[in-house]
């Protein structure tokens, strides 16, 4: 009598089955927030005031700043204004700017060169959405400058005025155009840089052959650079995060990328790059993110990115990889995002990885090859003894085999995606799901009374 219970149970557990299988999503997130911190960089951390109050900015330089329509109404060493950020030395008599950031400046600033030979302790300088046009900076400032960022600022920058700023370790340009044939012009010059970001500026032409070897942050997405990926690059054993992502790249990347033994971040994504993943990968041990999407890589994909401990994010859409997939459900799961998608001839083997986690690639057969996807004549031939079709045939051993004891996973969700069908499977759902609560309250109420 009390078996009659699993009825309303297996119904429910029937909808639920049908809702979890509904969710449409080519690649698989757990967490969809943008990898991405903020384009601009942070200002260099203030020093609290020190009660010394006395000692004041030089008059020269608070002169410069009045002329850059900066308020000078307070001390800017003291109490800096908002908008214009500035932080001074603690020199004496007079103290001297190290710092200044022109933030949403109108177009009418005039920065003549006199204000800026007196601001020649200057070691960071900050443009941003400063519509001025381009600048010319004295020597002196140029000599001092460690840090220079111009983003959606000056209107337009051209190799030759950047090439000069040879004493930089810091370098951000983005949303700027940048004139240039070869960003060796600007690249060659700056020995001692570390960062560099030359990010959405249009620049054109081919990647240095020489760079400067202090680098542990490289990000020149967002261009039009052509050609390989030289070699050298490799060189660059600081380099903890390489951004090319959006450009017009081509050619396989190094084998020897793995020398590349500090990196962190690493994306390709968005060129034209063919080959292979190169096996040297394998020797970096603290990749975090790889992103390799948008493509024409081939080859298969490596056993050994399973390895890699610290591995976060890894997007591999869009490109040409073939074979089975290496990885495995609890790896997947443990990534933050993984994307395969848009790889036509790449498939996951069904005993290893359930079909829940829909990854945009197709379950493979015992051959290895991904089981194209059913038509809808799958349903028409369902039952009848018309078999003609291989595609049909492959996709029901593949659905067989997914019931098998080997495998966790439940039967795979109907792989023919039809909105309307959606629409009333959906109808039907709920009104199965509403009748058999009703059953169930009902039953249970009948229950009570019987048993008790
Ligand atoms: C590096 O990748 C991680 C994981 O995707 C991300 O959280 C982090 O913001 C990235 N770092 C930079 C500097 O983009
Ligand atoms: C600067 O301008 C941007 C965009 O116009 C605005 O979002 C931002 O709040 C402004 N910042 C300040 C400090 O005025
Ligand atoms: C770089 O800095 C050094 C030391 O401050 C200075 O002697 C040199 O002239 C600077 N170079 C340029 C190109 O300004
Ligand atoms: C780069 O060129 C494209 C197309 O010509 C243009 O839409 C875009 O605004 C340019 N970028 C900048 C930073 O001016
Ligand atoms: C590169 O870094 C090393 C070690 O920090 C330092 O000795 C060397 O001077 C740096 N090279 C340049 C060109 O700044
Ligand atoms: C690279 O830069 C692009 C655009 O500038 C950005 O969308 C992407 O998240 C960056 N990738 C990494 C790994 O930082
Ligand atoms: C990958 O692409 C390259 C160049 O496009 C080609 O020479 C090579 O044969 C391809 N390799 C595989 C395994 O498809
Ligand atoms: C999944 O793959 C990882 C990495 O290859 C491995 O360490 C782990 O044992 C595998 N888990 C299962 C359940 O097979
Ligand atoms: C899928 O995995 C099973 C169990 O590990 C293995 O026996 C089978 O050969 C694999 N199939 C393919 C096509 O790799
Ligand atoms: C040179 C410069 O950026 N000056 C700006 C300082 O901030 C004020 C108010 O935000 C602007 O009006 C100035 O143009």
């Amino acid at each position: 009598m009390c078996l009659s219970a699993m009825e309303p149970k297996s119904s429910a557990l029937l909808i639920t089955l049908l809702l979890i299988t509904y969710p449409i999503n080519i690649s698989y997130c757990v967490s969809p927030q943008s990898p991405e911190s903020s384009p601009l960089p942070s200002s260099p951390s203030r020093p609290s005031p020190s009660p010394s109050v006395h000692s004041e900015l030089e008059p020269k330089q608070l002169q410069a700043l009045h002329s850059f329509n900066i308020s000078t109404a307070k001390d800017p060493c003291f109490e800096p204004s908002l908008h214009n950020a500035t932080l001074c030395n603690s020199q004496k008599p007079f103290r001297h700017l190290v710092s200044l950031r022109l933030l949403n400046c109108s177009d009418d600033v005039e920065m003549s060169l006199t204000a800026l030979k007196s601001l020649s302790t200057l070691q960071n300088l900050e443009f941003l959405n400063c519509p001025i046009p381009p600048v010319q900076f004295p020597d002196e400032l140029i000599a001092s400058l460690r840090s220079f960022t111009c983003a959606n600022s000056l209107r337009k920058l051209t190799d030759v005025w950047l090439s000069r700023l040879r004493n930089l370790t810091d370098l951000t340009i983005s949303q700027v155009i940048v004139k240039t044939r070869r960003p060796s012009i600007i690249l060659g010059n700056m020995k001692k840089l570390r960062s560099v970001t030359i990010s959405n500026t249009n620049l054109t032409g081919i990647l240095p052959k020489k760079w400067p070897l202090n680098l542990t942050h490289f990000d020149l997405s967002g261009n039009r650079l052509k050609g390989n990926v030289p070699t050298s690059l490799t060189l660059l054993s600081d380099l903890k995060f390489l951004n090319f992502s959006s450009n017009s790249l081509t050619g396989e990347l190094p084998s020897s990328l793995g020398d590349l033994l500090s990196l962190r971040n690493l994306s390709f994504a968005s060129n034209s790059l063919s080959g292979p993943i190169p096996e040297s990968m394998l020797e970096i041990p603290g990749l975090l993110h790889l992103d390799l999407s948008s493509n024409h890589f081939n080859g298969t994909i490596p056993k050994f990115l399973t390895e890699m401990k610290e591995l976060k994010y890894l997007n591999l859409e869009n490109n040409n990889f073939h074979g089975v997939i290496p990885f495995n459900g609890s790896f997947i799961k443990k990534l933050a995002v993984f994307k395969v998608g848009g790889n036509s001839n790449l498939c996951y083997n069904h005993s290893i990885v359930s079909s829940k986690l829909k990854l945009g690639i197709a379950p493979c057969d015992k051959d290895g090859l991904p089981v194209s996807p059913p038509s809808d004549s799958l349903y028409n031939s369902f039952g009848s003894s018309d078999d003609s079709s291989k595609d049909d045939s492959l996709f029901l051993h593949q659905a067989l085999n997914e019931s098998s004891p080997h495998s966790q996973a439940p039967a795979p969700a109907p792989p023919m995606r039809d909105n309307r069908h959606e629409l009333s499977k959906i109808v039907l759902g709920v009104a199965i799901g509403l009748s058999s609560i009703v059953f169930l309250i009902v039953f249970l109420v009948l229950l009570s009374k019987w048993c008790g």
